[in-house]
């Protein structure tokens, strides 16, 4: 099974897992990236059994659009039930890195709202530290400078994503080798540094099943 192969067919897992559970008002949270475009590619399918969708980038609501799905504004919608998205890394107890694409902040807010975040992965994401991945970090653009010193202390090598502005109309640092022993503890550390809109560690709110591609089939994690 290709690594594509192992995307659509989680893709399709999160289409399963929810679709017994969708009302005509239901209202989707929808995630970023390659995975998550599968998943809105297989949700397309069922678009007739629930009212639209909340997209965490433009490129997210963009591809919802031309599927014929609705995208709501988040400020519009109270209850949502659901939000599916991919990670770039997780661990044993469901925390995540997730940002590789930039999106982290919306990510973030879309995934604080939903009452189940359900994270599609291929089982290249799997780890047991985090830290590998570089952790993207969020930045208001004058507080770039600041923002970088301020993550060297932290003993990570801080590294400007060029020509990369979020659609926040902000900068992302990716933060290298790092080792994260404590999730929650550095994420809340992070995001008190001031000039830092959000960081990309889903610990506090991690996810609350993974659905995980593997060449045998896709697994179940909670
Ligand atoms: C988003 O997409 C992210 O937060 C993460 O950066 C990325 C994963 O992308 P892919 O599914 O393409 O590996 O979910």
């Amino acid at each position: 099974m290709t690594q594509d192969e192992m995307k659509q067919a989680v893709a399709q897992a999160a289409v399963d897992h929810i679709q017994g559970r969708l009302e005509d008002d239901s209202i989707i949270g929808v995630g970023t990236g390659s995975t998550a475009n599968c998943f809105i590619d297989a949700l397309a399918a069922i678009k007739d059994r629930f009212a639209g969708a909340v997209a965490s980038s433009e490129a997210t609501a963009e591809r919802l659009r031309g599927h014929g799905i609705e995208v709501f504004d988040l400020n519009s919608v109270n209850v949502m039930d659901f939000y599916i998205d991919g990670a770039d890394e997780f661990d044993p107890y469901l925390n995540l890195v997730k940002g590789g694409g930039g999106a982290l902040t919306r990510e973030k807010i879309v995934a604080a709202v939903a009452r189940e975040f359900v994270c599609i992965v291929d089982q290249s994401k799997q780890v047991d530290l985090l830290g590998a991945f570089p952790l993207p970090v969020e930045v208001i653009p004058m507080a770039r400078s600041y923002v970088g010193r301020q993550l060297a202390a932290l003993g990570g090598q801080p590294q400007y994503r060029e020509g990369c502005v979020t659609d926040n109309g902000n900068i992302i640092i990716d933060l290298h080798d790092l080792e994260i022993l404590d999730p929650k503890a550095l994420e809340a550390q992070l995001n008190n540094i001031v000039g830092v809109v959000t960081n990309g560690l889903f610990a506090r709110r991690g996810a609350d099943i993974i659905l995980m591609g593997t060449p045998e089939g896709v697994k179940t994690l909670r």
